[in-house]
C-alpha cells in the first residue's frame, strides 16, 4: 500500500468510526464496532502491516499516525463503552426503585381462640380473688375420678355409656376435672382454694349445646368455717367479673354424690335480664354445677370432715363462652370455621 493511499485510508476509517461508534446503541454494538474498526480483518489492519515496507521518514510518518488512529478510535470506544455501562445501571436502578411512599401491607397476626380468651379471664378473675391454679392428667384411674368423689361403683356415670374408657383397665377418659381437686387435697393440708381449667370427655352425642369433648374449670375451696354462703357469694362475684355488675348467679337444689347440698348454678340471661325469652326460655341460663363438698369425699382425701367444710362448683367454659360472646351454637367453637375465629381477633 503506498504512503498516499495508507493516510486516506486512515482518514477514512477515523471518518467512519466516529460514526459508527456514535450509532452504537448498545453493548454488544460496541463490541461489533471495535471489531470492525480494530480487528485483524479492519482496514487500520492493513494499513499497520503495509508500514514495515517503506523507507525511513516515510515510515515514521504512517507509524506515528496510525498509532494516533488507533489511539483515537480506542479511547472513542471505551468512551462510549462507559457511557452505555451507565445508563445500563440507571435503568436496573430505576425498574428497581421502591416507592417508599405507598401504605404497607398490613400483616395478619393470628388471635387466641374465644375458648382460650374465656379461660384465661376466667383464670384471672379467680387469682385476683387469691386461688391457685391446679392442672393433671387427662386420662385417670377410677379413684380420682369416681370413687374418691363418692361416686360408687354402681353409679351410671361410670359404665360405658357416659364415660370413655382407655384400652388399659381401670384407666379413663377424666369426665370432670375433679379429679385434680382430689390430688390437690391428698398432697396438702387445708386452707385449700384451687381453680382447674381443663379439657374433658364424655359419651355424649353432640348438638348445639353438648359436646363430647369440652372445658370446665373447677373450683374448690376448703377451710374452716365456709358455708353456702361464701358459694353465692364467691359465684355472684364471679358473674359480675365475667358479664358485667348486671348479670345475677342463681343457685338452685340439685343432686351430685360428691355435694351435699347440691346445685345448679345459672346466671341471669344477657338479653332478657331474667325476664325470659327466645334464647334462654325462663330468664336463666346454665353454667354448671356447685354444693358443699361432701363430708366423704373430705375423709377420702386424709381431711377431718368435723373441722373443715368446702365448697366446690364446675363451670362449662364453653358455656360461659357462648354467654360472653353470644355464641348460640357450641359447635361453632370446636370447628375452627375462621369466618367465626377471625371475629374475635381484637377481643380481650
Ligand atoms: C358439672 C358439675 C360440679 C363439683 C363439680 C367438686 C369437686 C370436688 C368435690 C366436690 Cl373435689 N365437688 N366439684 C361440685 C359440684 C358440681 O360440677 O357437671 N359441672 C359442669
Amino acid at each position: 500500500m503506498d504512503p498516499n493511499e495508507a493516510a486516506r485510508t486512515l482518514e477514512q476509517e477515523l471518518e467512519r468510526g466516529r460514526e459508527l461508534i456514535a450509532a452504537a446503541g448498545t453493548l454488544e454494538a460496541v463490541d461489533e464496532a471495535k471489531i470492525a474498526l480494530l480487528g485483524r480483518k479492519a482496514p487500520i489492519s492493513a494499513v499497520q502491516s503495509s508500514i514495515g515496507s517503506l523507507p525511513g521518514d516515510a515510515r515514521r510518518e504512517l507509524g506515528r499516525r496510525t498509532n494516533e488512529a488507533f489511539a483515537e478510535l480506542r479511547s472513542a470506544l471505551e468512551a462510549r463503552r462507559a457511557e452505555l455501562e451507565e445508563g445500563a445501571e440507571d435503568e436496573l436502578l430505576r425498574a428497581d426503585a421502591v416507592d417508599v411512599t405507598l401504605p404497607g401491607r398490613r400483616p395478619r397476626p393470628g388471635s387466641l381462640h374465644p375458648l382460650t380468651l374465656v379461660q384465661e379471664r376466667m383464670v384471672e378473675i379467680f387469682t385476683r380473688m387469691g386461688y391457685r391454679v391446679a392442672e393433671g392428667p387427662e386420662i385417670e384411674d377410677e379413684w380420682h375420678n369416681f370413687e374418691a368423689l363418692n361416686i360408687p361403683p354402681d353409679h351410671p356415670a361410670r359404665t360405658m355409656k357416659d364415660s370413655l374408657y382407655v384400652d388399659v383397665p381401670g384407666l379413663l377418659l377424666r369426665t370432670e376435672t375433679s379429679a385434680v381437686q382430689i390430688r390437690t387435697m391428698e398432697s396438702q393440708d387445708p386452707p385449700v382454694y384451687v381453680v382447674v381449667p381443663g379439657r374433658v370427655y364424655r359419651r355424649e352425642a353432640v348438638d348445639a349445646t353438648h359436646l363430647s369433648v369440652f372445658h370446665q374449670l373447677e373450683c374448690l375451696a376448703v377451710d374452716e368455717g365456709l358455708s353456702l354462703a361464701d358459694l353465692k357469694g364467691t359465684l355472684e362475684a364471679f358473674a359480675h367479673e365475667m358479664f358485667g355488675p348486671q348479670i345475677h348467679a342463681r343457685i338452685t337444689p340439685d343432686y351430685f354424690p360428691f355435694v351435699e347440698p347440691g346445685a345448679q348454678m345459672a346466671v341471669s340471661c344477657f338479653i332478657c335480664n331474667g325476664v325470659g325469652c327466645r334464647v334462654c326460655g325462663n330468664g336463666w341460663l346454665e353454667q354448671g354445677g356447685a354444693g358443699m363438698v361432701h363430708p366423704t369425699v373430705l375423709e377420702n382425701c386424709g381431711y377431718d370432715a368435723e373441722r373443715y367444710t368446702g365448697f366446690a362448683f364446675g363451670l362449662g367454659i364453653e358455656r360461659v363462652a357462648m354467654v360472653r360472646y353470644g355464641v348460640n351454637d357450641m359447635r361453632l367453637l370446636v370447628e375452627g370455621d375462621v369466618r367465626f375465629l377471625e371475629q374475635f381477633e381484637g377481643v380481650a
